[in-house]
């Protein structure tokens, strides 16, 4: 994680009131006293609310003076930020991560800091969250959130410190510097606790390239993280790295030149009884079951990861797939120039905060959009175009329930299938376990083809509902899911088209409580979990472990 000095957390107790279906003006949000409690980290709507749609006020003092930076890591569905009466701006796309710098004047005092947090739905096409996502929209501060102290009298400092692995075996990397203001500083870049260069930085940006032999390669196996620190006189920033490469090519998704083979989990970072505002201690259970499992991957659907969720991935050698948020956007979504603006802005915030975790290997924008449509091809083009120009050294893809007639595979590096062979794709049938290895072999097949060939090929999503303790043997059985995970685990094992399984879903997860679809989702849950939301195992978590136990190989 990229850590900037003297910061610190703002997390805690604040004062809380909620304005119900409404999302109030300015003097409204500045003249409510907060009666009650919202804890920060924390959903307002798990609870008490839960269901409730408005908008939360959440209020708190903090002192300081100089140049000062706020930074929320996360909030839902939007938000806007007030230091006193000042309007410092709009949080405008959830789990993404806004800063907002100001100079506070002279001399500290103490100020009040006043976030009005909606989960009203804003349905209008440009809205970055819709009631038909299949997942719930909860409201809250649900992520951190920091106080930077601006050292510098003209409130300059690090804007962000990028390291890029260029040559693993020579140790050969490459340290981005940007500045939020033109400096003409000594930098003192030093890795490992060790000096590694001292460079006179000018302008917004300083580059270094160097190698240091020897500096130990990070991989599932062996996830060694180096250190590197870069201080001007007025500041100092640090970040963790991994010194690993990615390569895509000849159908082979290769990490420091080894081709993956993986089997993976997709996952909401949510739970009942804490909506995004997901505990540090869950976080590391959840993660610790996926590898405890046998899994070396993370699909991170459908949005921003957290910081902290991510160095974890990093320490622990998982395998990430981070994705900006969207779900089944519509061609006319696709087309809106509003919402095209906010996914560029929401990517680019994406790979800007993320660039140095090493267990990033694929990043990922818009899961199961209209991609037969143009206007659909249109987006995704300038998504990964963004997305190849931030970040070359990543391979980028979306998830396509479109397959055969999909229209914007030849633009992804690596292509990605949602199926649900037996369970959506033939609902007619009574057991439709038997089509899921005919439907991957076709998709297999048609993979082949000279345009698509050389990308490597994942299973994005796969999977079937099961309630637990229904032991029928039909659809929405325990026995059902299991038949099908037994079916995909064979496919993979034995496919040499397909590099990765990620399976839909690790968790049971709150979905819709009101749009039509609640008729396909039992309970308000999406009931796709290998495990419930309380992270209970269903039989086909218990198959999954068994074969996947002792294998050397992923
Ligand atoms: C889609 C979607 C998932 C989930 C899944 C399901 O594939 O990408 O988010 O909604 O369907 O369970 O229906």
């Amino acid at each position: 994680m990229l850590k900037f000095a003297r910061t610190e957390s703002l997390d805690g107790v604040w004062s809380f009131a909620f304005c119900p279906e409404s999302e109030p003006e300015e003097s409204q949000v500045l003249g409510t006293i907060g009666h009650g409690w919202g804890a920060v980290p924390g959903c307002f709507d798990t609870g008490s609310l839960l269901g409730k749609r408005g908008t939360g006020i959440y209020r708190r003092s903090f002192t300081g003076q100089g140049w000062l930076q706020l930074r929320f890591e996360g909030v839902g569905l939007r938000g806007r930020v007030w230091v006193d009466d000042t309007f410092l701006g709009g949080l405008e796309a959830p789990f993404t991560p806004y800063e907002f710098t100001f100079d506070a004047g002279e001399k500290e005092r103490e100020m009040t800091l006043t976030v009005a947090v909606s989960n009203l739905l804003d349905e209008t096409p440009g809205s970055l969250f819709h009631e038909f996502y299949d997942f719930y929209g909860f409201g809250g501060i649900y992520r951190p959130v920091t106080l930077r102290r601006l050292a510098a009298r003209d409130g300059n400092g690090f804007a962000n410190v990028k390291v890029t692995p260029l040559e693993v075996a020579a140790g050969r990397f490459r340290i981005e510097t940007e500045f939020r203001k033109p400096v003409q500083a000594a930098l003192r870049l030093t890795l490992d606790g060790t000096l590694l260069a001292e460079v006179e930085a000018r302008g917004t940006q300083c580059l270094w390239e160097g190698e240091v032999p020897g500096l130990a390669p990070w991989s599932p196996e062996s996830p060694v993280l180096h250190t590197l620190t870069a201080e001007i006189p007025q500041d100092r920033a640090e970040t963790t790295f991994g010194m690993r490469t990615l390569s895509w090519r000849h159908g082979e998704l290769s990490l420091n030149g080894k081709p993956l083979k993986f089997m993976g989990m997709c996952r909401h970072d949510s739970h009942p009884e804490f909506g995004y505002a997901m505990p540090e201690s869950l976080v590391v259970s959840d993660l610790q079951l996926i590898q405890e499992a046998g899994c070396h991957f993370l699909r991170g659907a459908h949005y921003m990861q957290s910081d902290f969720l991510l160095d974890c991935c990093d320490r622990m050698g998982l395998l990430v797939w981070e994705e900006s948020c969207g779900w089944g956007n519509t061609a006319e979504q696709c087309g809106d120039p509003a919402f095209r603006a906010r996914q560029r802005e929401q990517t680019r915030r994406m790979v800007e905060r993320h660039y140095n975790h090493p267990s990033v290997i694929l990043w990922g924008v818009l899961n199961e959009c209209d991609s037969t449509s143009q206007e659909g091809r249109e987006i995704l083009d300038q998504l990964f175009s963004l997305l190849h120009q931030a970040d070359p050294s990543r391979p980028v893809t979306f998830a396509s329930n479109r397959h055969e007639k999909d229209i914007a595979l030849d633009l992804c590096d690596v292509i990605a299938f949602n199926s649900y062979p037996g369970w959506y794709d033939d609902p007619m049938v009574v057991d439709g376990v038997p089509r899921v290895k005919v439907r991957l072999a076709e998709q297999a097949a048609f993979l082949q083809a000279p345009e698509y060939g050389d990308k490597p090929w994942i299973i994005s999503e796969i999977g079937a509902s099961a309630m637990a303790g229904d032991h029928s043997g039909f659809r929405w059985s325990e026995e059902y899911q299991e038949r099908i995970l037994q079916e995909v685990l064979t496919f993979w094992e034995e496919s040499t088209r397909c590099c990765g399984v990620a399976w839909w879903l690790f968790a049971n997860v709150n979905t819709y409580l009101g749009a039509p679809m609640i008729l396909l989702k039992p309970r308000g849950m999406n009931n796709k979990g290998l495990l419930t939301e309380y992270r209970l195992p269903k039989m086909a978590w218990r198959t999954l472990c068994r074969r996947l136990k002792g294998r050397p190989d992923f």
